[in-house]
């Protein structure tokens, strides 16, 4: 099997909810050297699309997209230990990162802080549905360098704005850059809201998070 045919295999076990094949699948890319990044790209995130999908057109019901979804955790920390670096003795800097109140999607911010773990950054994971306030209270208690917020919902995406406009208030805007994510965010919502940067995914968000700290020097 190559690789693409590894991916399609994923993508359909997953949407079959049949975690063994997955995890059979995931252990013989493994085993024919893929990268983990691309099993996570091209079959794990793309099942997780399709079910979506599936979802919209009442296909498939929350059970199952909550099984989907915990399979798909299962193997982002199966694979977690092997994207290397993390404990480098320079860290590049300090993130923290949440998924906004009212959204309970974590995969796609679980994503993102393992990258950048992954790429030399020290990571603080703050959960998922976590208020404004206790981001600026970890904010003032922990000093980050970059704040990073996931919503994947396109009603709670206002709550990006809305921590933006908390920390502002707080005194603490300018102490910090704030970066968005996320399926319904863009650039031109991140330009809106007055967020420093955007990334559509979790490799680009490390790229972005580079030239937002290259700046600040
Ligand atoms: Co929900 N859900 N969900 N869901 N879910 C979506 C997002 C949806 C698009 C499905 C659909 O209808 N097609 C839809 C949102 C529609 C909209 O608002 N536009 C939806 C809905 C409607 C809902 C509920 C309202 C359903 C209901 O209850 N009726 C409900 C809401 C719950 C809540 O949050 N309050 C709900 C619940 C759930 C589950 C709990 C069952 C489960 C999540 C479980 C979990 O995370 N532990 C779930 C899932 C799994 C999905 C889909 C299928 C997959 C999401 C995912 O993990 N993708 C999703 C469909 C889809 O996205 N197409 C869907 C994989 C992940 C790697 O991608 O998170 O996009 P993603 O992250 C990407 C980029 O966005 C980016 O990098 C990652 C890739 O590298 N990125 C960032 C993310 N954060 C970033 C931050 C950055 C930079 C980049 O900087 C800070």
């Amino acid at each position: 099997m190559n690789s693409q045919e590894l991916f399609n295999g994923m993508i359909n076990a997953l949407i079959e909810l049949d975690k063994d094949e997955v995890l059979n699948l995931v252990a013989k890319a493994l085993a024919d050297n893929v990268r983990p990044m691309d099993i996570l790209n091209g079959g794990i995130t793309v099942g997780l699309q399709q079910i979506g999908e599936l979802f919209s057109e009442g296909e498939v019901f929350l059970p199952e997209l909550l099984l989907a979804a915990d399979i798909a955790m299962g193997v982002m920390k199966d694979l977690s230990d092997r994207f290397g670096v993390g404990d480098q003795i320079e860290k590049r800097g300090r993130c923290i990162f949440a998924t906004v109140e009212g959204d309970v999607h974590d995969i796609g911010k679980s994503l993102v802080c393992m990258i950048f773990s992954a790429s030399g950054y020290e990571v603080l994971d703050a959960g998922v549905d976590v208020p404004s306030q206790k981001i600026i209270d970890m904010i003032k208690e922990e000093k980050p360098d970059v704040v990073g917020l996931s919503s994947l919902l396109s009603t709670t995406m206002q709550a990006q704005r809305e921590f933006i406009e908390a920390a502002k208030e707080a005194g603490l805007r300018d102490s910090f850059k704030i970066m968005v994510g996320g399926a319904p965010v863009s650039r031109e919502w991140a330009e809106k809201i007055g967020a420093d940067g955007y990334a559509e995914d979790a490799s680009s968000a490390v790229v972005e998070v580079d030239k937002l700290l290259e700046q600040r020097v």
